[in-house]
């Protein structure tokens, strides 16, 4: 299958972020994309092409211009109101919902666009999101152009931010984006099965009201753990698209048989739904032994999972999002998406 890649996600890294006084050691890090990438190239999985730059209309199409101009523009202003250039990295705490006003001042708009607290704004933060969007677009361009899937090699992450907020490492919402633009020519059904360790509270946020955007997810109990405030069985969408959203909160420390007992509803939710595409957000953050996901799914779950996906036989983008633990992301990674064609 095509692996859509870019280096520029690079630009994105840093070895400590200082967050409410203390410093930690970020675990999104360049390196979980150089060891997908090098696995995936170890096993020979497909060609591994650059992203084509789509620009900003595709972007823009998820997400509010005032937002995008605050990513784009954060840092330079951080470094004009601090007198000197600064990861921007705000509060301590993560809030429920946006503030209902943007307000003026700078330090408190760095606080109205996110809902978290350790996702720094750092110098080449801008260009490496805009990038890992590329490579969702690029992936979608692909499968509209005859391949049954793809894998977009994305980072940093994109299924926890929102039209107008960013957190949980994530600033654009890399499969809401490839959703969007799959549809912009012929209206269509898309379906997303979200299979990160986490609630993909952004993306669902995004569709929550729509009723041609399926969005099923698999994830960590959000009673104790991250996103907390999104992800109940409960939340099944609003207005039109009341029924067209589907969690399924999962207990922590499940092992493959508990859990591929639970993929096959969200497999037949899908197929009853009939979409003309199918994203899939991989988290590989499921794993056993990921430093932040509490599951402990073996490397022969994502070869199984990889399957029963790649058998509904609809054309697929596959985004990267979540994952953790640099010593297994790769054959994971490989295990999944060596199923497809
Ligand atoms: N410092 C994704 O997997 N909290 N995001 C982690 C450990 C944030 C995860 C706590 C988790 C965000 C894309
Ligand atoms: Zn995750």
């Amino acid at each position: 299958m095509q692996i859509v890649y870019s280096e520029r996600h690079k630009l994105h890294a840093t070895d400590s972020v200082r967050v409410a006084g203390h410093v930690y050691h970020p675990q999104e890090v360049p390196a979980r994309a150089e060891v997908i990438l090098a696995a995936l190239i170890a096993a020979d999985l497909g060609p591994v092409v650059e992203p084509i730059d789509h620009r900003l209309r595709p972007i823009l199409a998820v997400h509010n211009t005032e937002f995008i101009t605050h990513l784009q523009t954060v840092y330079a202003r951080g470094a004009e109101y601090f007198g000197v250039p600064m990861p921007i990295l705000v509060g301590d705490g993560v809030t429920p919902e946006r503030a209902p006003t943007k307000p003026d001042g700078f330090i408190e708009q760095c606080h109205y666009y996110t809902f978290d607290y350790e996702d720094p704004i750092l110098k080449g933060t801008w260009d490496a999101a805009y990038w890992s969007a590329q490579c969702a677009l690029t992936a979608a361009d692909l499968v509209k152009a005859g391949h049954p899937a793809a894998y977009a090699l994305c980072r940093p992450p994109g299924h926890h931010a929102s039209t107008d907020l960013y957190g949980g490492f994530c600033y654009l919402n890399n499969a809401a984006i490839a959703v969007r633009y799959l549809q912009q020519e012929a209206p269509c059904k898309v379906a997303i099965l979200d299979l990160d360790y986490h609630h993909g509270n952004g993306t669902q946020a995004i569709f929550y009201a729509d009723p041609t955007v399926l969005y099923c997810s698999l994830h960590a109990d959000p009673a104790v753990d991250y996103p907390f405030y999104w992800g109940q069985a409960e939340e099944q969408g609003t207005g039109a698209g009341l029924g067209y959203n589907y969690n399924w909160p999962l207990p922590l420390g499940i092992e493959d048989a508990q859990y591929l007992a639970c993929l096959p509803a969200a497999l037949r939710v899908i197929q009853d739904f009939a979409p003309r595409y199918l994203v899939v957000s991989l988290g590989l953050d499921t794993a056993a032994n990921d430093p932040i996901g509490k599951f402990k799914l073996t490397t022969a779950a994502f070869m199984r999972m990889g399957r029963m996906v790649a058998d509904l036989k609809i054309d697929t983008v596959v985004v990267q999002e979540g994952g953790y633990n640099t010593q297994t992301l790769g054959q994971n990674a490989v295990a999944f998406l060596g199923v497809f064609e």
